[in-house]
């Protein structure tokens, strides 16, 4: 066989993808990723020693196998199990539970119940609170401790499992998400070579036709301090602008990008378990069980409003990414504690991690991801 020539050129065919990169230049927005990748011993993490614990729960730690390949996600029929719900919680929160609002419009701590134990009238109002709250931290749950394929077939009652595109996921459980940062692991020690903060809001995997909603994360290991994630309820960012301005984001889409996503993760030898897509959605949305209209455009995700020009859509996107990032007055602090699990509502919120932790300590979370419905939007009311 006639070696390849090093100078004969290749034709390729144009992709969705390469065609998709020139038409979306990063605007004001970039996909910002600080996922550890498949970079860590699992061994090490499995058995510790040098001064180090051995990961808490080893059946989350991450695998990625670039075998995995699926079809484009099809659309699906969400059913929102929060329009059931009894809007006093009885089954949710019965008497004796104690229930601390965190901030008067933005997250609450619930301690006492267990999730893992909840009927499905329990589930569906756990839906409702969480659309009302926005973000709800659990205490002292036994979730974690559960058999993987229980805790998904728990979280499946909210929605169609997420698989995320590039994600590590427990070996033969593709549908859960992690994050984790192995005990040892140097990227905090230059992260702030390069940036100023590693703070980086966004709502989950928007690019996908039907973003996740009522969505779980829970703790595995935490570092002794540090590590907290920050909510955001863009509800009530929404609430915060003018009439005018409210009204002049209705009708406007923005799209929303998966290719940067999965582009980072093919850099640094991570998977591509699905092509990348590119989709449009409603820059103010309405929640299917409160009613409440809410931002939702992202700098992780968001690129462009439609039918706009460069300089019109980036002045207006940046403007919502500093609205949120800088409104704490409807931001909320949560801390890990060993058996927290945090339920927030992907539609209403966005979230960024803090990678503040100094000392090489593991941080391992899990998430469930439900996928809801098509953002959809309602009429502007003054
Ligand atoms: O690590 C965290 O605190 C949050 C990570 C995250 O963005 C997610 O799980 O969706
Ligand atoms: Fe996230």
């Amino acid at each position: 066989m006639v070696p390849p020539s090093a100078i004969e050129t290749i034709t390729e065919p144009v992709t969705q993808t390469n065609a998709y990169l020139r038409l979306h230049p990063a605007g004001t927005g970039n996909y910002t990723d600080f996922s550890s990748g498949n970079n860590y011993k699992r061994e090490k993490e499995e058995q510790g020693g040098d001064g180090v614990k051995p990961a808490s729960y080893p059946n989350y730690l991450p695998t990625w196998d670039p075998k995995q390949k699926y079809p484009p996600l099809e659309h699906f029929e969400h059913y929102e199990h929060g329009k059931e719900a009894d809007p006093s919680f009885p089954n949710l929160l019965p008497s004796g539970t104690r229930i601390t609002d965190l901030t008067p419009t933005t997250g609450t701590e619930v301690d006492g119940i267990q999730l893992s134990s909840l009927s499905d009238a329990g589930k569906d109002e756990l839906a409702r609170f969480v659309a009302e709250r926005k973000v709800v931290a659990f205490r002292n749950q036994d979730f974690a401790g559960l058999p993987i394929d229980q805790a998904l077939e728990y979280g499946g009652y909210f929605g169609r499992h997420h698989v995320h595109p590039t994600s590590g996921s427990p070996a033969d459980h593709p549908e859960i998400h992690l994050v984790h940062r192995a005990a040892g692991d140097e990227l905090l020690n230059t992260l702030l070579d390069t940036r100023t903060s590693s703070v980086a809001w966004h709502s989950d995997v928007t690019y996908e036709q039907q973003p996740p909603g009522t969505t779980f994360l829970y703790i595995l290991d935490s570092p002794d301090t540090g590590g907290d994630t920050l909510f955001a309820n863009t509800a009530e960012a929404y609430n915060r602008l003018s009439p005018g301005f409210q009204e002049r984001l209705h009708g406007l889409k923005a799209v929303h990008s998966g290719v940067e996503q999965v582009n980072n993760s093919l850099k640094r030898g991570g998977v591509n378990r699905r092509d990348p897509v590119i989709n449009e959605h409603p820059i103010v949305r309405t929640h299917p069980v409160t009613g409440e209209k809410a931002l939702f455009v992202n700098p992780n995700f968001t690129r462009e409003i439609v039918g706009y020009k460069k300089e019109e859509s980036d002045a207006i996107l940046k403007f919502l990414y500093d609205h949120i990032a800088y409104g704490a007055d409807f931001h909320v602090r949560i801390k890990w504690a060993k058996g927290t699990v945090v339920v927030w509502d992907n539609r209403v919120t966005q979230h960024t991690a803090l990678l503040d932790w100094k000392n090489g300590q593991r941080r391992h979370l899990a998430r469930i991801t439900p996928q809801a419905e098509r953002p959809y939007e309602t009429p502007f009311r003054a």
